[in-house]
């Protein structure tokens, strides 16, 4: 018996509508990997759609909790970033790629702070560029089209995209730095939605589409990271992960669509675990 993988999982915990840690645990444990969390805050909701949520800051706790694992000797097959809750936050996770980061593992950067042409309220134009900073460090990097705008310093574009136009994006974001790109929220027309990816090494671009399903169901950037670090920590390429993980968040959503479920509570991936699953070769 191989012994598991371990991820580090930096993102905060948000305790109603399924997103970040509340996400990225199951869906990593399910997938044969072992989860260590380190939460940036904790939230009664997340930020998207909720009034008067509750807001526990863990800036604090953060560099402790960094030295505590280092005394340890433990060591991480990724590290695996999403939402930062403070400015500082982007300082004290630079100090733990410079504890952790090794040869053999993979830096995973989300940069979790805009969606649909503007910043999450919470964050100020200054995150971005702190934002940017922790990106230059990565192997791969998962924003959307709005973080992507943020990060190589250009208007957002609302699409229908053009092949010149992603290659265009894909590469300036990791002229940054990751030599891995996958860029989140790519449509050619209306009907279909899905990843780009961009591996520099090899000089390799695919994409992966699904059915567009109408709606803006939230926590779906989580959903996604979390799958695609699944493959890619399976075995998976960079394309295949990216195939593997668009497929995953499409069906989560489809059940929820079907459901009728609120959009801000999260999709149903629990009962598309097993498709996962499936799709990893794992059962
Ligand atoms: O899913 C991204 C995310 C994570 N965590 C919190 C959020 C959001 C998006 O709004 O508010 C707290």
């Amino acid at each position: 018996m191989k012994r598991l993988k371990r991820v580090a999982a930096i993102h905060d915990i948000s305790g109603f509508g399924k997103c970040s840690l509340t996400v990225a645990l199951p869906i990593l444990s399910a997938a044969g990997i072992e989860t260590t969390v380190l939460p940036t805050a904790v939230l009664s909701t997340h930020t998207g759609g909720f009034s008067g949520f509750t807001y526990r800051d863990l800036t604090e706790d953060m560099a402790a909790i960094t030295a505590h694992w280092k005394s340890l000797g433990i060591s991480f097959d990724a590290i695996y970033t999403g939402f930062l809750g403070s400015f500082e936050q982007l300082d004290l996770v630079n100090c733990f790629f410079d504890e952790f980061k090794a040869d053999n593992n993979t830096i995973l950067v989300d940069p979790v702070m805009a969606d649909n042409g503007a910043l999450y309220k919470i964050f100020s134009p200054e995150f971005a560029v702190g934002m940017r900073k922790l990106c230059e460090r990565a192997d791969i990097i998962v924003p959307n089209l709005t973080e992507a705008a943020l990060l190589i310093g250009e208007k957002y574009n609302p699409g229908p995209y053009t092949e010149i136009y992603i290659t265009d994006i894909l590469k300036k974001l990791s002229d940054l730095g990751p030599k891995k790109v996958v860029l989140t929220g790519v449509f050619f027309d209306e009907d279909q939605l899905g990843a780009a990816t961009y591996d520099a090494i090899q000089n390799e671009i695919a994409y992966t589409f699904e059915k567009r399903i109408p709606g803006y169901y939230h926590g779906t950037g989580d959903v996604f990271g979390s799958a695609l670090l699944s493959a890619i920590l399976n075995d998976f390429s960079l394309n295949e992960s990216a195939a593997i993980a668009v497929r995953f968040t499409a069906s989560s959503i489809q059940k929820t669509a079907a459901a009728g479920t609120d959009v801000r509570f999260g999709v149903n991936f629990e009962q598309t675990l097993p498709e996962l699953l499936k799709d990893l070769r794992l059962i």
